[in-house]
């Protein structure tokens, strides 16, 4: 939908489109906390379905979904491996100490992927006198690596590393469905090595509200202490579930349109003498590039573009990044462009 101004800041920027407003003003509603909410259990069982696992559970936001997760599988003092650049480490508010009482070992990936070599190397040795590994955690599409997808082979590879120490292995699959549409794959197949998966109904997707946390049936039973813990039980929650099942059943395919997009705007940005964008490294709606030897650093550079009415992040001094989504045009990716090379001029 074009708008006055293009926002790229990130695809949780979407609002609900009418099929999802019409079907929460529709949706059959109970006391979740009672599990009598039909809505909800009706999206529970159709996202379980598509990841291929067992149950699943309706979270309010991604963070707690994943927070969840750590919390379940490990115990206070242990370690949880995880990708230098992931979200779990970085964005949600050290919550996996606060609350879980554990440790991040991070360790270096390549576009967001850790090898399973480097995955094994972290593990801690069973010995008494030093703090053991409770978890290993992946990101799949990798946000801050510019939505790179896990390659199904190192999940398998990091997967036999985790199954052979005997610990689990979660997914914050934020964005899985982004990975399943780019790669031609069911997302239950990208799911199969994890033993929880965590997705989002609100970003490309578009539900206003929403994340799923699945699993095997005794792990969602344990996820729901821990839901109701944080504060995350809620009442009639089928008004947001209605949302999630318009999300699964009609926003899925339509992500491919959100890569052309990006991979668009990518083609664009590297005819820019001041910008650097692997082009090839664009797999599906995240695009961050750098800004080399501009007039101004990117914080900068990001406020002339919102004055021209494009919206995007600064990472540090010379990395943006913008997300396409439904909520922007081919158009709009044209504009945006633009702009840009105007501003650079
Ligand atoms: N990502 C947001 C910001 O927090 C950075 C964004 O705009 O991309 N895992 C991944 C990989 C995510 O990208 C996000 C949100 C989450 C988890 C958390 O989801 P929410 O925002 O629902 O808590």
């Amino acid at each position: 939908m074009s708008q006055d101004r293009i926002d790229l800041r990130s695809d949780t920027v979407t609002r609900p489109t009418t099929a999802m407003r019409r079907a929460m003003a529709a949706a059959e509603v109970g006391d979740d906390v009672f599990r009598e909410d039909p809505t909800a259990r009706r999206l529970e069982e159709q996202a379980a379905a598509l990841l291929g696992k067992e149950a699943a559970l309706f979270v309010p936001t991604g963070t707690m979904g994943n927070q969840i997760a750590v919390n379940v599988w490990t115990r206070p003092g242990q370690e949880v491996v995880l990708e230098e650049q992931s979200h779990i480490y970085n964005y949600e508010m050290a919550q996996m100490a606060a609350f879980s009482g554990v440790l991040a070992r991070p360790i270096a990936g390549r576009d967001g992927i850790p090898s399973a070599d480097g995955v094994r190397r972290a593990l801690r040795p069973p010995v008494y006198y030093v703090a053991q590994t409770g978890l290993v955690a992946l990101e799949n599409t990798h946000n801050m690596a510019g939505g790179t997808i896990l390659p199904p082979d190192v999940a398998e590879a990091i997967a036999t590393v985790a199954r052979a120490a005997k610990l689990p292995l979660h997914l914050d699959g934020a964005r899985i469905f982004n990975a399943a549409v780019a790669s031609g794959r069911p997302a239950a197949d990208l799911a199969r090595p994890f033993d929880s998966v965590m997705f989002c109904l609100s970003k490309g997707l578009g539900a206003p509200i929403g994340s799923i946390l699945a699993g095997s049936a005794g792990f969602i039973a344990e996820a729901l202490k821990i839901r109701k813990r944080l504060g995350g039980g809620m009442r009639q929650v089928g008004i947001l579930a209605a949302a999630g099942l318009v999300a699964l059943e009609q926003q899925i395919d339509r992500l491919a349109d959100d890569h052309a997009m990006a991979r668009r705007l990518a083609g664009r940005l590297a005819t820019l003498p001041q910008c650097r964008v692997d082009a090839a490294k664009v797999e599906t709606n995240i695009l961050i590039f750098s800004v080399t030897g501009a007039a101004m650093p990117a914080q900068r550079l990001v406020e002339r573009w919102k004055d021209a009415g494009v919206l995007a992040l600064a990472l540090d001094d010379t990395r943006i990044r913008v997300v396409t989504h439904y909520d922007v045009s081919p158009a709009d990716i044209e504009l945006a462009a633009d702009r840009l090379a105007a501003i650079l001029a």
